[in-house]
């Protein structure tokens, strides 16, 4: 095992999107001196690093990830000496600071492409990518690649009379790496930013900056475009550019490189994290994302399978071993854990089902239930996701167990890609439309994005003055910081023990993994330890299902073989026979 103490392995990070963190200045959106203002909080939760989503110059079409200039600060998060003494206070609290840094493309509104679409010989013309097209109707693009927010992923510049490439919307032109002056570019600013102290980067798809040799067709029976990633994700020419960002931008710091990496294998995988490689220290791979993802991608929602996921984390822990991994249930692209991972309210109804229908007090009964099976849940799926081995990635509002938002209709989503999705299904007419928003409630961004449920007051606090830019789940006034903050029983509390202990103990750092129950369909089991020191090790013993569930015999001799100190519970009378609905035990 790959056990070379490092910082970020024994740091819990925070995933804080400031759109969504906490407004300071009443325009209903959030900003960085209003992540200031919850310095406190961040401190008391006990994490070690923050990722911040985008702060960058940006026209927002994707929410940040458009970046027209890399060296200022968006308008609506605030100013450049706002993020000076954020950085400051966040370091004066032992708090490093993550970047999210998006280098596959920039936003068409950057001065780069402003310049590059003038002429085909100005100077930044090949900092992208333009071809010839067939002519400037749709179909005559110069290959069929689709692309992931837009049918196409070329667009037509009249100006110049050529297509560009863009992976995601026709606003975020990617960026051509196959130029080394843009490669100095990019590492310029870099180090400008690393010279700034701040304490590593999050990467945002780099694994698609290399496209293959001549950007072929993807494999297709007719017309129409393909979605394609084999030819513009893990190209071999990406291991080079990596190599060469390393050496110029983090050789002799200690800064940390993340990179979201989707499309990619264990066997990639490792090799993007093998530390002789010296190219990321670490990855966020897509696989446990993807279980619930049927035929044609994320839209088409299937049955979560347990026992699929644990096929899968086997797998990635396994890499981990070998090199390392990021742990993390959701994130700003991902709906949330409580509303995919497990059924509340299949458990909740079944906890009153000795109710007769009807009866009074049902619906209050129901509402008891459901907030204790989600706040144990929220305990559960904590300790099963960031007990394992690899950095913990925790998104804002999974420590308070924040639920999926009930949209009411596609006018209250703010996302490009849930947005065009609706759009492209409602050319199609019949029910494609009414399918499509049912996906997006289940699946859209949207859901990770509306505002931090700081307490009951409106807006949940997030903002005092105008409405959010996104609007704040009713359940507000339910789950919140505010309403948990005192309370040892909630989830907040739970969160703030599971951070330190994965940040100290050993085991939960540096320990090898082993799933004791791999083909149970329910429970998930596993063990950590460290081999010198198997007595230190622990198991995590899961019932992910909404039902009672027996001990497996397995399993009650591996309990027994160990000393029996309970390190985490999430219900108060346990039956050592009997697995209740959603119950956690962790056992030294
Ligand atoms: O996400 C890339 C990516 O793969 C996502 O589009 C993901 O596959 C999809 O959203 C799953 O629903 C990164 C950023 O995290 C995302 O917010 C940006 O929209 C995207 O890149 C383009 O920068
Ligand atoms: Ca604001």
């Amino acid at each position: 095992m790959h056990n070379d103490r490092k910082w970020w392995k024994e740091s819990v990070i925070y995933q804080l999107y400031p759109r969504s963190f906490q407004d300071s200045n009443g325009d209903g959106i959030g900003d960085l001196r209003g992540i200031l203002q919850r310095m406190d909080y961040l401190e008391q939760l006990g994490i070690r690093a923050i990722w911040l989503n985008p702060i960058y110059k940006s026209p927002n079409d994707d929410m940040g990830y458009d970046i027209s200039d890399y060296r200022d600060i968006m308008d609506e998060f605030g100013t450049m000496a706002d993020f000076d003494e954020l950085l400051a206070a966040a370091h004066a609290r032992g708090i490093r600071i993550i970047m999210d840094l998006v280098v596959n493309h920039t936003s068409d509104e950057h001065a780069w492409f402003v310049e590059a679409r003038k002429s085909k010989d100005n100077p930044y013309r090949d900092f992208y990518i333009w071809r010839k097209g067939k002519g400037k109707e749709p179909g005559d693009e110069p290959n069929n690649w689709a692309s992931f927010f837009t049918p196409s992923a070329w667009t037509y510049d009249e100006a110049t009379d050529e297509y560009y490439l863009h992976l995601f919307s026709q606003k975020q032109p990617d960026l051509n790496w196959e130029n080394p002056r843009l490669r100095e570019e990019v590492y310029r600013m870099m180090n400008w930013w690393m010279d700034k102290g701040i304490d590593g980067f999050r990467m945002d798809v780099i694994n698609l900056i290399a496209k293959e040799e001549g950007l072929p067709d993807g494999a297709s029976s007719g017309a129409g475009y393909v979605f394609c990633p084999e030819h513009f994700a893990n190209q071999e020419k990406l291991h080079d550019h990596l190599q060469e960002m390393r050496r110029r931008c983090f050789d002799g710091r200690d800064a940390m490189c993340v990179g979201e990496t989707p499309f990619s294998s264990p066997e990639t995988g490792s090799r993007l994290m093998d530390p002789e490689n010296r190219e990321l220290d670490m990855i966020f791979q897509d696989a446990l994302m993807e279980v619930d993802s049927g035929e044609g991608g994320k839209w088409n929602v299937i049955p979560f399978s347990l026992k699929e996921w644990k096929r899968r984390v086997r797998t990635w822990q396994q890499v981990a071993e070998n090199t390392w991994g990021s742990l993390f249930w959701s994130n700003h692209d991902q709906p949330r854990p409580l509303s995919r991972f497990v059924d509340l309210d299949a458990a909740a109804r079944a906890a009153i089902a000795n109710l007769p229908e009807g009866a009074q007090g049902q619906d209050a009964a129901y509402a008891a239930a459901f907030e204790t099976l989600r706040t144990r849940a929220a305990k559960m799926l904590g300790a099963a996701m960031h007990l394992m081995r690899g950095t913990s990635y925790i998104f804002q509002g999974e420590e308070i167990g924040m639920l999926n938002m009930p949209f009411a209709s596609p006018e209250d989503l703010r996302d490009i890609e849930s947005i065009n999705f609706y759009n492209e299904e409602c050319k199609k007419g019949g029910d494609a439309a009414e399918k499509a928003f049912q996906s997006i409630l289940k699946k859209g961004r949207d859901n990770a994005r509306t505002p931090m449920q700081w307490d009951d007051s409106a807006f949940a606090g997030f903002t005092m003055g105008s409405e959010p830019w996104e609007k704040v789940n009713p359940n507000y006034q339910s789950i919140n910081v505010a309403r948990q903050m005192e309370d040892p029983d909630s989830v907040l509390a739970f969160y703030r023990q599971l951070i330190r202990f994965k940040q100290t103990d050993e085991a939960a750092v540096y320990g090898a993994f082993r799933d004791l129950l791999p083909e149970d369909e329910d429970l998930f089991a596993y063990e950590r330890a460290l081999p010198e020191a198997p007595q230190d090790g622990f198991l995590v013993i899961c019932n992910f299902s909404g039902a009672a569930k027996p001990v497996p015999e397995t399993l009650r001799e591996a309990v027994l073989a160990r000393g029996g100190e309970m390190l985490f519970s999430n219900v108060k009378e346990r039956d050592e026979d009997v697995l209740q609905p959603f119950e956690l035990r962790v056992i030294r």
